[in-house]
């Protein structure tokens, strides 16, 4: 076989036909969207829906830079600049056909860290329009005790004290819109992109809490001029494996170092709120909505919760992956119940969207064979997930005397995952949470009190004040204690 041929603009017409590739002349392309956190999940719908908008015709205005602001960035950062900002879109169906798409659409790419004046100047050039998020659930700086912006954070206070130096989003924000305002450039829109009931919302009570800090008359200026729409985003975009790198390889000849694979279920349901223009994204597929509140909560409550019920709970059992979890009956079961019995009751009703039938899209869309969806991913920063994907619906269903078993073990086998850090066999589970410690240091008090984990007001709240709670919880613990086996409690609670 002969050597595949690296990913770049010079190389696209030598690539093969099975690989559709940007139809638009990406030298034209102004910068009009800067993005913060160029990860899978941007690069599999942001950028997705933007190259196919580039592709109908609409093409010059919204190319994208995008931003790193931490070291870690620096692999996608090498990568890309590499690649001419390219990269393979690998969309894998359910029967086993792949569509492959070169996406054109990302143009620049900056570390903040090395050069954070630039990409502030960048941020306020008059050819942006839009700043974009995807910093994840965690990255929004909130204090989780008032929910207000953590000022304590040492981050927010080097922010403070340093206004051209930022290390946080919102720092970098705060400090681009005033060189805006200063200069007479209209504001830009921030648009969240983060799986957050509203996410608009959340940013810009964030940006206004440090901006009131640094700069209050800024602050007001920010109220005033800049607009920060909802959005429900969805699109389920796995971890990349070395085996997608050598597929493009082998069977497309073409080397891309950091491909994304994707399902090709994609939503992005938007309120119109942008203060300095926008893409027409609704040519390509997105929904702009007066109101998103119904789409994201279904969303959130249903396939998020739904993930981190057979994430906890299959990490433990030693299922890998979700296809895997969907794949036992035992936990399907589990998981349509906890969705009809404990999600839905508490949800509203979506005009237009037959919920019975979005449930079973989640059900065919979990069992996709071919997105090896690793329960790690899922888990990953469940302290900062089930906060907003799954202990709403407990609380609303004690509010309402609703049933709260299927939420209450996933609650439970999360206090033995986060004390043993092992499954049940013993094998040592792949966890990355910014609460590791804490979470660990409060399961592990679980023998001499049994509510210790959730007494972490942080993430559980109140929960552990709830009677009624408290003690379906209790039991629970106990039986996990003496036997880990999730499946006898699944077993038990399933009709
Ligand atoms: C997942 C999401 O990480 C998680 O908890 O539920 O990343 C999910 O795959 C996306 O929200 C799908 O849109």
């Amino acid at each position: 076989m002969s050597t595949p041929i690296p990913l770049s603009q010079e190389n696209l017409p030598q690539l093969s036909t099975a690989i559709a590739r940007p139809t638009y002349d990406r030298s034209k392309l102004k910068t009009g969207i800067v993005h913060i956190g160029v990860g899978g999940f941007h690069r599999s719908h942001e950028a997705y829906y933007t190259d196919a908008l580039m592709n109908s015709g609409d093409f010059s205005q919204w190319g994208i830079c995008g931003v790193g602001l931490r070291e870690p960035d620096r692999k996608i950062a090498t990568i890309l600049e590499q690649q001419d900002y390219l990269y393979t879109l690998i969309v894998r169906h359910p029967g086993g056909k792949i569509e492959n798409r070169v996406i054109g659409s990302l143009v620049d790419f900056m570390m903040g860290i090395d050069d954070p004046q630039a990409v502030i100047d960048r941020m306020a050039n008059p050819d942006t329009k839009i700043v974009s998020l995807t910093i994840t659930e965690g990255g929004y700086n909130v204090d989780a005790d008032s929910g207000e912006f953590d000022m304590a954070n040492p981050e927010a206070q080097h922010d403070l004290q340093n206004p051209q130096q930022p290390k946080l989003a919102f720092g970098y924000l705060t400090a681009a819109l005033r060189q805006r305002r200063d200069k007479g450039i209209p504001a830009f829109t921030v648009q969240s992109c983060d799986n957050i009931q509203h996410n608009g919302n959340l940013t810009r009570k964030m940006v206004l809490g440090f901006a009131r800090q640094q700069d209050p008359e800024l602050a007001q200026w920010i109220e005033r001029e800049v607009c920060f729409p909802n959005a429900m985003v969805d699109r389920i975009t796995p971890v990349t494996t070395a085996a997608d790198i050598s597929y493009l390889e082998q069977e497309m000849g073409l080397q891309d170092q950091w491909p994304v694979t994707c399902e090709p279920f994609c939503q992005w349901v938007i309120e119109d709120d942008f203060c300095d223009g926008r893409p027409a994204w609704e040519n390509v597929g997105a929904q702009f909505v007066p109101d998103v509140t119904p789409y994201e909560k279904m969303k959130i409550r249903l396939l998020n919760a739904g993930h981190s019920v057979l994430g906890i709970l299959g990490s433990i059992y030693g299922h890998q992956t979700i296809d895997e979890c969907v794949s036992d009956e035992l936990f399907a079961t589990y998981l349509r119940q906890f969705m009809d019995i404990e999600a839905t009751p508490v949800l509203d009703a979506v005009e237009g969207i037959d919920l019975d039938a979005y449930k079973d899209t989640l059900i065919e869309r979990f069992g996709n064979p071919n997105i090896k969806d690793k329960l790690s991913r899922i888990c990953l920063e469940s302290s900062s997930k089930l906060p907003v994907f799954l202990i709403p619906t407990i609380t609303e269903n004690l509010e309402r005397g609703g049933s709260i078993q299927y939420a209450a073990l996933v609650i439970a086998t999360w206090c033995w995952y986060s004390d043993q850090e092992v499954n049940q066999y013993n094998k040592e589970l792949e966890i990355i949470d910014g609460k590791r410690a804490e979470l660990h240091q409060a399961a592990a008090a679980t023998r001499d009190d049994p509510l210790s984990f959730l007494r972490l007001t942080s993430v559980f709240g109140e929960l552990a004040k709830n009677e009624r709670f408290a003690k379906v919880y209790t039991e629970m613990i106990n039986k996990i204690y003496e036997d880990p086996d999730v499946s006898l409690q699944m077993r038990k609670i399933v009709k």
